[in-house]
C-alpha cells in the first residue's frame, strides 16, 4: 500500500532483489494513481486503487501511506486477517502494537494483538541498529543525538523542492548576504520551513510542546521502546540538510560503566546490519553520498568522550529510504512470514 510514493518505489527493488519468499503481490495506493503499471521481480504489476476488497486472501500488508491513511485502513486489514506492517507514526507508541527492528528487538514481532506491527521513524532507523548493538554489550543511560536529514524524508515534495531550488541557486554567488537565498528561492519552500539549498534548516515535523519538533520526539519514545528502556535520557536536534537521500546523525551515548574504543570497534566490526567504516588517518568515514542505495547503518568517527569514560561519540548514516524505510519494513514481514515457514524466509 502506496506503491507509488518515494518509499513504495524503494520497496518494489527491495522486493526485487532480496530472497523472493512471496507469492502474489498486489499494488495498492490512492485512486488517483491506480491504473499505472510498475515493475516488481521483472513483472509488470497494474496499481490498484485501496478498498477493503483489496485485502481478501492476503496474508501480510506493507503501508508506506500518511499517518491518517494508516490510522483508518490499517484496522480496517487487520480486521481481515491481514498482519499489517505500518510505516507510518499513526501506531508506533501503541502499547499492543509492537515497534520492531529485526537486528535489535526481533523477538518484539510476535506480540501483536492489533495484527499491527509498527516500523519506526527513518531518522530512529538510521542509527539503532548501531546503537542496539553497543547497548547489548555496555548497557545505555543516556543519548544525545543531532540529525542531518536528507530531504527525501519529507518524501517526493521534499526531493523537488531541493532539485529546483538547487537549479535557481547553482552557478550563482548567492549564499554571501543576508537573506540573497531566500529570495532566489522565492516563498514557496516546499515542505520545509526555509530554503533548503545552501542552508541547513533546525526542524523536521511539526511543533509539540515546549519548543520540541514531532521528528524529535518520535526518534526519543521510539529509541526508548525498541531498546525497551523507557526511561532513558534521550536528546535530540532534528536538522535537514542539502542531501537527497541517506540520513547522519551525531550521537553522545553513556554507558552503564567505563567503555573503550577497542571494545566498542570490536562489537561494531561484527553487529549484524553495521558497517564500521572509521579511519579518519586515511580519510575514512562514511558520508550520505557514497552510503546511498546501501542497506547497513555505517558508523564512523567513534571516539571515547574527551571529559567522561563511559561515554562514546560517533557518526551514524544510513540510506532513510532503504533500512530507514522501506528494507525494515521488508524485513519485519519476512519474520512474520518465516513463523508461518518455519523459519526459512528470514534466514534467507
Ligand atoms: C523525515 N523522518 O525525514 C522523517 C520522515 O514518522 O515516518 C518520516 C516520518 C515518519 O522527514
Amino acid at each position: 500500500m502506496g506503491a507509488t510514493g518515494a518509499v513504495g518505489a524503494v520497496m518494489l527493488q527491495i522486493l526485487s532483489q532480496r530472497a523472493d519468499i512471496w507469492g502474489e503481490i498486489r499494488l495498492l495506493a490512492s485512486p488517483r494513481s491506480a491504473g499505472r503499471k510498475l515493475a516488481v521481480r521483472g513483472e509488470e504489476v497494474e496499481v490498484t486503487a485501496l478498498t477493503e476488497d483489496a485485502f481478501d486472501g492476503v496474508d501480510i500488508a506493507m503501508f508506506d501511506v500518511p499517518d491518517e491513511v494508516s490510522a483508518q485502513w490499517a484496522p480496517i486489514a487487520a480486521a481481515r486477517g491481514v498482519v499489517v506492517v505500518d510505516n507510518s507514526g499513526a501506531f508506533r507508541m501503541d502499547a499492543d502494537v509492537p515497534l520492531v527492528v529485526p537486528e535489535v528487538n526481533p523477538h518484539a514481532v510476535r506480540i501483536r494483538p492489533r495484527g499491527i506491527v509498527a516500523n519506526p521513524n527513518c531518522t530512529t532507523l538510521s542509527m539503532i541498529v548501531a546503537l542496539g548493538a553497543l547497548h547489548a554489550e555496555f548497557g545505555l543511560r543516556e543519548l544525545v543525538v543531532s540529525s542531518y536529514q536528507a530531504v527525501s524524508g519529507a518524501g517526493r515534495a521534499g526531493v523537488e523542492t531541493l532539485r529546483s531550488q538547487l537549479s535557481l541557486v547553482a552557478g550563482t554567488e548567492l549564499g554571501t548576504t543576508p537573506g540573497d537565498v531566500r529570495r532566489a528561492v522565492g516563498e514557496e519552500t516546499g515542505p520545509f520551513p526555509e530554503p533548503v539549498a545552501l542552508n541547513v534548516v533546525p526542524w523536521a515535523g511539526s511543533l509539540r510542546e515546549d519548543g520540541w519538533s514531532s521528528e524529535e520526539m518520535k526518534v526519543r519514545d521510539e529509541s526508548r521502546k525498541i531498546l525497551g528502556l523507557p526511561t532513558l535520557p534521550v536528546a535530540v536536534t532534528c536538522v535537514r540538510v542539502p542531501v537527497i537521500t541517506s540520513h547522519a546523525l551525531t550521537v553522545h551515548a553513556r554507558f552503564q560503566g567505563e567503555v573503550t574504543v577497542d571494545g566498542a570497534r570490536e562489537i561494531l566490526a561484527t553487529a549484524p546490519g553495521v558497517v564500521l567504516f572509521d579511519d579518519p588517518a586515511a580519510g575514512e568515514f562514511p558520508t550520505p553520498a557514497d552510503v546511498v542505495g546501501t542497506d547497513p547503518t555505517w558508523v564512523g568517527r567513534l571516539r571515547r568522550a574527551l571529559d567522561d569514560p563511559t561515554a562514546l561519540e560517533l557518526f551514524v548514516c544510513g540510506d532513510n529510504l532503504r533500512k530507514g524505510a522501506a528494507l525494515n519494513t521488508a524485513q519485519i514481514a519476512e519474520l512474520v512470514a518465516a513463523e508461518v515457514t518455519g523459519g526459512a524466509a528470514a534466514r534467507e
